[in-house]
């Protein structure tokens, strides 16, 4: 066993006493770290639908007609995007398909229909974007390392069998597609890989591509469908184009609204032999949520998901609502843990809004951090990227677990309590070094409550995990 290994191969037991104030309760948890799992890949948001310009704070959009002072923006961007908040590190921006800019609306980089597929398109950038190149060099300033995923809603309207980027619709030239204009599929790609170049001119790298959002939806906004055969109809284009562009940018499919929506399009795609031109099978969890791991050896991405009900709560726990931070511990966990992704994105990170899309509230110039910020925080600030998921499991089923193997060697474990009890978890290690231990807790009362763990010798150390709560524990 590697020292790594040694260290991690943690036994834990719990005892535990019941809400009725019966008998104590105790239970296994077993961390082995000779078994591993995906790699992780890290956690983010998108701004898309000019939502950068709500942190920007170029745009007035609250009933108070107040923007985000530059206080409070770069306040945003350091709860998002350093040590000080959640230290996400992955950007989802919009590629857009519009004709104009007016708000929410995503420009098109081709605002005029060229005519024909195989006319030159006049291509037009305007530096902004919806506040995303100035959000995404923001955000690197802040993340070194950040991964920005640029996916597209759909293609322009002069490209598709129904005229407009809005109702869904398909791209014109694939299966089942009968276009008086031609095939565009070549033109989209080729949008795409242009895309790309003008966010490279700006010194922005896009790591990740997606050409689908939704594509088993028609929406009012942008939107275009696809099943499988279509989306390898145009992975078969987009790929050499993309390989041939000095770009190393790499393919991201389909962003189904659900996960059960993803399954017979990865097969369709694998079907044709084309699964290697996808880098990341990626998938939304608002239909179906994140269940059963897809039947691929690719890595998968939930890149989209939110409780979309009013009214915007920022509570932890309450009723169990499925906006409460303690359900999104959760929902987190089990991507992780049950569904095997490598990466999970919230729909937005910071807006004004209604509703519970966005994990921070910005109404006027204040700033409202929601429970489910910091319930996502306990993934991203203490699991961070190239960290593998190791085994962890618990035999009760109060107690729900998991864990990751930094690449510095630290660790992190999550322990979620959704029990009526407090949970004194004693943790049993088969190794002798005393490692720094520490917890963070966060609950109804508290965000990432820093405690030192004791470590008491011959690979024990223990730890209590309040009712209703999450606790990560980190081994440096
Ligand atoms: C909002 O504020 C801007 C700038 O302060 C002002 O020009 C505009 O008239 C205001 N709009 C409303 C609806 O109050
Ligand atoms: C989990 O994902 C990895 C790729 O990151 C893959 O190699 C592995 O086979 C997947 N495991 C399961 C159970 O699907
Ligand atoms: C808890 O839920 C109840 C019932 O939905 C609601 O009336 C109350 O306002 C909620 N409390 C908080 C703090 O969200
Ligand atoms: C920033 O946000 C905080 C928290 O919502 C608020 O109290 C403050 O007035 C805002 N503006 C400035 C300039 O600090
Ligand atoms: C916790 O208590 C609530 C009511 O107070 C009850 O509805 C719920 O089932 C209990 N949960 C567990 C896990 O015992
Ligand atoms: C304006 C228009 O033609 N919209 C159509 C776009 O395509 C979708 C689905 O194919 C139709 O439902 C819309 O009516």
């Amino acid at each position: 066993m590697s020292l790594r290994a040694c260290l991690l191969a943690l036994v834990a037991s719990a005892g535990a006493s019941s809400s009725n104030g019966g008998h104590p309760s105790s239970a296994q948890v077993t961390i082995d770290a000779s078994k591993t799992f995906q790699e992780y890949d890290g956690m983010g948001f998108s701004q898309a639908f000019q939502r950068a310009t709500h942190i920007h704070g170029t745009r007035a959009i609250s009933p108070l007609n107040e923007t985000l002072s530059p206080k409070n923006s770069s306040l945003v961007l350091d709860l998002l995007f350093t040590e000080k908040g959640a230290n996400f590190n992955i950007l989802r921006n919009g590629i857009g398909a519009s004709l104009t800019d007016t708000y929410d609306l995503m420009l098109s980089i081709i605002p005029v229909d060229p005519g024909s597929p195989n006319a030159k398109p006049h291509y037009v950038f305007n530096h902004d974007d919806g506040s995303q190149v100035w959000l995404s060099k923001e955000a690197k300033k802040r993340q070194p390392n950040l991964l920005i995923y640029a996916d597209a809603w759909s293609a322009p309207g002069f490209m598709k069998d129904n005229g407009t980027e809005n109702f869904g619709g398909h791209l014109c030239g694939v299966t089942g597609t009968h276009c008086k204009t031609g095939d565009w599929r070549q033109a989209y790609a080729n949008m795409l890989v242009q895309y790309i170049r003008f966010y490279a001119e700006e010194g922005i790298k896009i790591d990740y591509l997606g050409f689908l959002n939704e594509p088993d939806l028609a929406t009012s906004y942008a939107s275009m469908q696809s099943d499988g055969t279509q989306a390898a109809d145009f992975l078969e284009v987009l790929y050499p184009t993309l390989k041939k562009s000095p770009f190393k940018t790499k393919i991201c499919c389909c962003d189904t609204a659900g996960w059960e929506e993803m399954r017979p399009r990865l097969a369709e795609i694998q079907d044709r032999n084309l699964e290697y031109t996808v880098d990341i099978v990626t998938s939304h969890g608002y239909d179906s949520p994140p269940s059963t791991p897809f039947d691929t050896t690719h890595k998968v991405w939930q890149t989209e998901w939110a409780e979309l009900n009013l009214p915007w709560s920022p509570v932890w726990d309450n009723v169990s609502a499925p906006f409460e931070g303690l359900v999104w511990a959760q929902n987190v966990q089990d991507a992780f843990v049950k569904s095997n992704v490598s990466a999970f994105l919230n729909w937005i990170g910071s807006e004004y809004t209604t509703g519970n899309s966005p994990l921070i509230l910005n109404y006027g110039d204040s700033v409202e951090i929601s429970k489910r910020f910091w319930a996502y925080a306990h993934f991203s600030k203490f699991v961070r990227p190239g960290a593998r998921r190791i085994d962890a499991e618990s035999s009760s089923d109060d107690l729900h677990v998991s864990a990751f193997r930094n690449p510095d060697g630290t660790a992190a474990i999550q322990v979620i309590n959704v029990g009526n009890g407090t949970e004194v978890v004693a943790f049993k290690t088969s190794h002798a070094r005393g490692p720094s231990i520490k917890s963070y807790l966060t609950n109804n009362q508290y965000d990432l409550k820093e405690s030192t763990v004791k470590y008491s010798g011959r690979g024990s150390f223990s730890g209590s995990v309040p009712a209703r709560s999450m606790v990560s524990f980190v081994m440096r």
